[in-house]
């Protein structure tokens, strides 16, 4: 058994959870914010026999899409009269962020 958390953005979450679902996995999804761009995005909580691990990276590799952000860092301060705006920063997010780990399913 593993359970599976998987970090996903927004755009991909709701199409991917379909698709999970349709192949018979159980889903949780859950709202949550990146620690970087303080975005929101989606973790998705799963728990699956071992030989079903394969299917569900696979299946978030089909649905989740690399995109591209752009990030805006504190401006310097200036001296008096100066102003010299920074270049905002180029940031590739996803397809997704995800994490594997062992475990024992207890339903109580
Ligand atoms: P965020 O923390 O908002 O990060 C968004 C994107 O910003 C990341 O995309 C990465 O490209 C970049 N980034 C993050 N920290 C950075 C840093 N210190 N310096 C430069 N660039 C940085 P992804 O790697 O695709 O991550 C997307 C989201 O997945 C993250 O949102 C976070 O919510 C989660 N995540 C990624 N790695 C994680 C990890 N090791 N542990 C927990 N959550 C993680």
């Amino acid at each position: 058994m593993k359970f599976i958390l998987a970090v996903v953005q927004h755009q991909d979450a709701s199409n991917l959870v379909a698709a999970l679902t349709e192949k018979g996995f159980r889903v949780t999804r859950l709202s949550s914010q990146g620690g970087f761009l303080r975005e929101g995005n989606v973790t998705l909580m799963l728990s699956v026999e071992d030989p079903q691990v394969n299917v569900v990276i696979a299946t978030v590799r089909e649905h989740c899409s690399t995109r591209t952000r752009f990030v805006s860092p504190m401006p310097p301060i200036a001296e008096s009269g100066e102003f010299y705006p920074p270049a905002p920063l180029e940031v590739q997010v996803g397809g997704a962020t995800v994490f594997v780990l062992r475990a024992e399913t207890a339903k109580l």
